[in-house]
C-alpha cells in the first residue's frame, strides 16, 4: 500500500499514542502488582552492611528459607567508615545501618532512598514515640527504619575492678571510672579500653564535664581536649568490636562501650565459664543514647529485596531475636512478649523512666564541629 507523507505522519503519532498507553499501563500494573512480584523480577541477592555482633542467631538464615533470596552481609564497627562509604557512593549495599543522627547528615547529602511504604505493611509495629523522635532526623519517616536502640555507657570486670582500685571505693558516678585521674590510673593495670571512634569518645568526655554532649561551642571541645590528654596514659586499647572478647577473657577490665556490647561479653564469659563477672554500668548522671537504623541507599542494586528485608526484620518475633540475641532494645511494640525474660527483667538492657530522662538522644553535627571532634580525638589517640 502506497502511502502519504500526511499518513506516515498520522499513523507515527498513533503508534506513539499506543506506546504512551503501553507504558502507562505498564507502570500501573508494576505499581498494583504484590511485592513478591515485583522481587521476583530482582536478582535474588541482598547485600548488607551492619555493625558487627548486631544481627540474631537465626535472622540472615530464615530470611534466605524463606524468600530464596541470598544474602551477602558485611560488618563495619563505627559510623565514620559507613558515612565515608556512602558519600563516596556505589556501595553496592542494598540496607546499611546508620545510627539515626548519621542517616539524616546521609538524608541531606542525598544518598539514601525514600522508602517506599507500601512494601513496609510491618511499620504499624513500630512504637509511635520512638518514630516520632526519629522523624525528627527523618522527616515524616521517609527513609530509616529503627533497627535497635541502647546507649553508650562503662562496662566493668566487677572483681578485677575492685581489685585494681584497692582501698578507693567503687564511684557513685561510673564514668569517674573513665575520666578521672584517680580511678582510670588505678585501672590501667587491669586493661582500659575506649571505643575507637571520635563520634563516641568527644560526646561522652564533655557530658563528664558537664556541657552538652552535641555542644556546638568550640572552647567546650578545648576542655574537653585537656580533660583527654590527662587520662591518656591509662588507655591501653582502643577497640570498637574485639573489646567485647578482651573484655570477656579478662584482658582489659574496664571499657567505654556499647550497653548491648558488654552485655555480649557478660554472655561470653557465663558461657566460657571463666569466672569473669562483666557488667554494664548504668551512666547514674546521664549517658547518651544512639538510635541505628535500616536505610537504602539510593544506588542499591536490589532495592526490592530491601524493602522484603525491612518489612522482615519488623516482625515482632523476627525483632525480639535480635534483642534475644545482642541485648539491644527494639522499637517494635508487639516483640517484648518474644523477648527472654532475664533480658526484660536486666536493667541495663531495658533502662528503668527515671534512667530513661537522664539520657541524651544524639544530634547531627555540622562539618566545622565535626572536624574539631575529630582533630581532638586523633590528638587524643596519638597522644600529641
Ligand atoms: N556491636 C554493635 C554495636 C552497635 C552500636 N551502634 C552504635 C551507635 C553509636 N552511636
Amino acid at each position: 500500500m502506497i502511502s502519504t507523507t500526511r499518513d506516515r505522519y498520522v499513523s507515527k503519532r498513533i503508534e506513539a499514542g499506543l506506546a504512551k498507553m503501553l507504558m502507562a499501563s505498564a507502570l500501573a500494573a508494576s505499581f498494583m502488582a504484590p511485592v513478591s512480584v515485583m522481587a521476583a523480577e530482582e536478582e535474588k541477592v541482598l547485600n548488607i552492611y551492619n555493625w558487627s555482633d548486631y544481627v540474631g542467631e537465626d535472622t540472615v538464615k530464615n530470611f534466605e528459607k524463606e524468600t530464596g533470596i541470598k544474602v551477602r552481609y558485611d560488618v563495619f564497627d563505627t559510623n565514620e567508615i559507613l558515612h565515608a562509604k556512602l558519600l563516596a557512593g556505589k556501595t553496592g549495599y542494598d540496607i546499611v545501618v546508620p545510627s539515626a543522627q548519621w542517616g539524616s547528615m546521609q538524608i541531606q547529602a542525598g544518598v539514601l532512598a525514600k522508602l517506599d511504604k507500601s512494601k513496609l505493611p510491618n511499620l504499624v509495629n513500630m512504637d509511635p514515640v520512638i518514630q516520632a523522635s526519629l522523624a525528627k532526623l527523618d522527616p515524616h519517616n521517609d527513609h530509616l527504619v529503627s533497627w535497635l536502640y541502647g546507649f553508650n555507657t562503662v562496662g566493668i570486670n566487677v572483681k578485677k575492678v575492685k581489685a585494681a582500685l584497692g582501698e578507693l571505693p567503687m564511684p557513685a558516678n561510673s564514668w569517674d571510672l573513665l575520666f578521672n585521674p584517680k580511678y582510670i590510673s588505678r585501672l590501667k593495670s587491669c586493661g582500659v579500653s575506649f571505643l575507637d571512634t571520635p563520634s563516641e569518645v568527644i560526646p561522652q568526655a564533655l557530658l563528664y564535664l558537664g556541657k552538652d554532649p552535641y555542644s556546638k561551642v568550640p572552647a567546650d571541645y578545648r576542655e574537653a581536649a585537656e580533660l583527654l590528654e590527662k587520662i591518656r596514659p591509662s588507655v591501653t586499647l582502643f577497640s570498637s568490636s574485639g573489646y567485647i572478647n578482651e573484655l570477656a577473657n579478662g584482658s582489659v577490665c574496664a571499657v567505654l562501650g556499647w550497653s548491648g556490647d558488654i552485655n555480649i561479653a557478660r554472655q561470653r564469659a557465663i558461657d566460657a565459664k571463666n569466672g569473669n563477672v562483666i557488667e554494664a554500668l548504668i551512666p547514674s548522671t546521664g549517658g547518651t543514647w544512639f538510635f541505628d537504623t535500616m536505610a537504602i541507599p539510593v544506588d542499591a542494586p536490589h532495592p526490592s529485596n530491601a524493602h522484603l528485608w525491612m518489612n522482615y526484620i519488623m516482625r515482632p518475633e523476627v525483632q525480639a531475636g535480635l534483642t534475644n540475641k545482642v541485648f539491644y532494645t527494639n522499637a517494635n511494640l508487639g516483640s517484648l512478649k518474644y523477648v527472654k525474660k532475664e533480658i526484660v527483667e536486666n536493667k541495663s538492657v531495658f533502662l528503668s523512666d527515671a534512667d530513661k530522662k537522664k539520657m541524651f538522644t544524639p544530634l547531627p553535627q555540622n562539618v566545622d564541629i565535626r572536624r574539631l571532634v575529630t582533630r581532638i580525638y586523633t590528638q587524643f589517640k596519638t597522644g600529641i
